[in-house]
């Protein structure tokens, strides 16, 4: 397996839902765009109750996991693969917290949120579970290795 560190390591990130439906798809591919980080993998799909049950499964015995698995399945997400130095922890920072209100402004859940159960975007909390995550979500040929072109047409 690829050594996903330094400079390769990779975060799985997910608008969910109510992000689709708000149309903050741009806003959020924006901010990462900005910061510095890479976009390596992208699809906007339905996602099944069995893939979310599975993505959530460290979550199955609260009392919300049914209900977060249904909701997630509602309507559309945008699953993504993002690169870069420390993508993980800085993901989410710019995401903020799990509850909308706690969420600083200028983080993603601050500044469009208000609701812990319709929190806009998803991000692996951890190189573990990024790794477990992306593994999830895509296979290893939809993940594209790409770097910055330098030719001369590009201005
Ligand atoms: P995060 O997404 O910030 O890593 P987790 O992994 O604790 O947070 O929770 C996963 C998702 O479950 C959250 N994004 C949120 O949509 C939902 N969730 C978390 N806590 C609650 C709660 N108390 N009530 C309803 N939904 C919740």
């Amino acid at each position: 397996p690829t050594a996903w560190t330094g400079i390769n390591e990779r975060t799985f990130l997910a608008i969910k839902p109510d992000g689709c439906q708000r149309r903050l798809v741009g806003e959020i591919i924006k901010r990462l765009e900005r910061k510095g980080f890479k976009l390596v993998a992208m699809k906007m799909m339905h996602a099944s109750e069995a893939l979310l049950k599975e993505h959530y499964i460290a979550l199955r015995d609260r009392p919300f996991y049914g209900r977060l698995v249904k909701y997630m399945s509602s309507g559309p997400v945008i699953a993504m693969v993002w690169q870069g130095l420390d993508v993980v922890k800085t993901a989410r920072l710019m995401m903020g917290e799990t509850n909308p209100a706690d969420s600083l402004p200028g983080t993603i859940r601050g500044d469009f949120c208000v609701d812990v159960s319709r929190n806009v975007i998803h991000g692996s909390d951890s190189r573990e579970s990024a790794q477990r995550e992306i593994a999830l979500w895509f296979k290893d040929d939809e993940l594209i290795c790409w770097d910055q072109s330098t030719e001369s047409w590009i201005y």
